[in-house]
């Protein structure tokens, strides 16, 4: 067993071992060796080392590009292999981790192209004799942390332009799914990374993530996870004054104007909310939903939410999978027991299926509660499950009013057929992206990332490539000549 790459080589980790379990049934997919502090070390070292004296850094960008173009060739050869394997490790459809490589190809493809444009700015400094220039630089050795619920999109959206930048990167993923992330490195290198310019550490994040953030040797972190996790990075990374980017998840709001057509707001609602069991960030779990048409709008989602079908990833017939684990349908199940509580109405789900064909995985129906209000701990959290809540409103200003009041601020909605309104509401949402009449989409050239607790710092588009540049303004004066600004 040999699950750490370091330096160009993979070796066995010295901090024992870790079951990788699958959802679906709670089978061991894979055993894989961990790394221990030494190895955070040698990995850390590595990089620093490849960054300070070896050939990555100093690679002309054309040929960096063109490194990144062939991960995204060898993404698609093996296209199958990885989809699968993301659907054992997560418990996703297959559909889905298929849509997840061909996504992060295009990211691997989208940042070769723009780090082969970036050849900086020249500056006008109205001096015939100085050539004032601005140029982009890596930043230095990137710890890139990533969760469970898109380990290999997630880690795609932060190694394709810390590679593109020129930095040198350790990886550490999830200890929940680190599968597609080891298949990522494995084509790294054989696109032809230089060694020491990727390396990956297996581990949790108190035995790994937390001695990589807390490195001197690490200049950069960036990090997708949970909030309480995101703060302690920030906070430990403030001793060596790293720079630090984050996306915390959101609480994300779905507001429906009465004018928009029922059957497709339905349609989307349930997608918002219920795709890969909920377990997104940008998960649309808050239905704000005008007067006239809450009570139809309800009934209906609710119908809907009961004939979703769960299963094996793997079956072509399965609409969602099961949860990640058993930690997160622990926390799904006291968040309905806590809306309960407070007054909820539960209208679909609530419970772990029947079916006895699910009951080893991590199932849990997706779930509906009407009547729910701001003060509610559901409405105010992430749950990060098949969680949704609908609040009800009486005018625009009310709907802006709850679609903002959350701490979060990642993504939000707004369905109507007015797009005077669309635009009015949609620059009003405080959050970091908007969808008008849709959910979900992303593209790789347009930015992603949250306001307010939501985290700090863009992903994806040209600002997700300047999270791993320095900028540096070089001044060229060709004709100095003495100017006495002290006496001879
Ligand atoms: O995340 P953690 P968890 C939210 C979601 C979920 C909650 C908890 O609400 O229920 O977070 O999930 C590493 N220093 N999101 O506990 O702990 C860890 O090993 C450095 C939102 O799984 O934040 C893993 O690699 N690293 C989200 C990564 O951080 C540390 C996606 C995320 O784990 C660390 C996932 C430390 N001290 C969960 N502690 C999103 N934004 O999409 C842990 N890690």
């Amino acid at each position: 067993m040999s699950h750490q790459f370091i330096d160009g080589t993979w070796t066995t980790g010295s901090g024992g071992t870790a079951d990788v379990v699958n959802p679906f049934d709670a089978s061991v997919v894979d055993r894989l060796d961990q790394a221990g502090p030494e190895d955070v070390d040698r990995a850390v070292a590595a990089a620093r080392a490849a960054f300070d004296a070896g050939p990555w850094p100093r690679t002309p960008t054309a040929e960096r590009a063109a490194l990144l173009h062939r991960v995204a060739d060898l993404l698609q050869r093996d296209k199958e292999q990885i989809a699968r394997t993301e659907t054992l490790d997560t418990g996703k459809t297959l559909i889905e981790s298929g849509i997840d490589v061909d996504d992060v190809t295009n990211v691997f493809r989208y940042y070769a192209d723009l780090v082969a444009a970036d050849s900086g700015r020249v500056v006008d400094t109205g001096l015939s004799h100085v050539v004032s220039r601005v140029v982009h630089e890596p930043v230095g050795v990137c710890a890139l942390i990533t969760p469970w619920n898109y380990p290999l999109l997630q880690l795609s959206w932060k190694v394709a332009p810390a590679l593109a930048a020129g930095n040198t990167v350790v990886i550490k993923p999830s200890e929940v799914t680190p599968l597609t992330s080891l298949k990522l490195v494995e084509l790294l290198a054989e696109a032809g990374a230089p060694p020491g310019a990727v390396n990956i550490v297996l581990g949790d994040g108190r035995s790994v993530g937390s001695p990589l953030v807390a490195h001197r040797d690490v200049d950069l972190v960036s990090f997708t996870g949970g909030v309480a996790t995101g703060q302690a990075i920030m906070r430990a990374a403030a001793d060596t004054v790293k720079r630090v980017s984050l996306e915390l998840g959101g609480k994300n709001p779905n507001v429906v104007f009465a004018d928009t057509d029922f059957d497709t707001v339905v349609d989307y609602a349930l997608v918002a909310v219920f795709l890969h069991a909920g377990q997104v960030c940008s998960a649309g779990a808050r239905l704000i939903v005008e007067d006239s048409l809450y009570d139809p709008l309800v009934a209906e989602v609710a119908r809907r939410a009961e004939r979703i079908r769960l299963g094996n990833g793997l079956d072509p017939e399965t609409e969602s999978g099961p949860l990640v684990s058993e930690v997160q349908r622990t926390k799904i199940e006291d968040y309905v027991a806590s809306a309960v509580a407070e007054g909820a109405r539960l209208v679909a789900g609530g419970r772990r299926p029947d079916d006895p064909a699910l009951a080893k995985g991590f199932f849990y129906r997706p779930t509906v509660f009407a009547d729910c209000h701001t003060g509610m701990r559901v409405v105010r959290e992430e749950t990060f499950g098949p969680i949704l809540t609908v609040e009800r409103f009486r005018g625009e200003e009310e709907a802006v009013a709850l679609a903002n009041g959350t701490d979060y601020g990642l993504a939000g909605a707004v369905w109507t057929n007015d797009m005077a309104t669309a635009h009015r509401v949609a620059d009003a949402l405080r959050h970091g992206t908007v969808w008008i009449n849709d959910y979900h989409p992303y593209i790789p050239g347009a930015e992603w990332g949250g306001m307010k607790r939501s985290g700090t710092g863009r992903e994806l588009g040209p600002t997700g490539l300047h999270e791993y540049q320095e900028t540096k303004h070089v001044w060229h004066n060709t004709a100095p000549s003495a100017q006495r600004w002290f006496k001879a």
